[in-house]
């Protein structure tokens, strides 16, 4: 055993949301991954959405997209977005 309290924070892109109720679905579906300890939404209505989540561990990005389409969007893009 190394650290504690290790996190992990990754950011993602969803699209097709458009309201609190969205956020709260994705936060949800997100939520209920193994790891995860906090989700963050930054929502773009229509747009493109950004969703933090922070997890103990590296999330595989299958995992957070299969999570999300299970809500109900897309994800729109892996971890690949640098946050200005
Ligand atoms: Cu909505």
């Amino acid at each position: 055993m190394k650290g504690t309290d290790m996190t992990t924070t990754d950011t993602y892109r969803v699209t097709g949301m458009t309201c609190e109720h969205c956020v709260g679905a994705v936060t949800a579906e997100i939520g209920a991954v193994a790891g995860v300890t906090a989700v963050s939404v930054d929502l773009v209505a229509g747009g493109t959405s950004t969703v933090t989540v922070q997890s103990t561990a590296p999330l595989d990005t299958t995992t957070v997209a299969e999570a999300v389409d299970e809500a109900g969007y897309a994800l729109a893009g892996p971890r690949d977005l640098p946050l200005a």
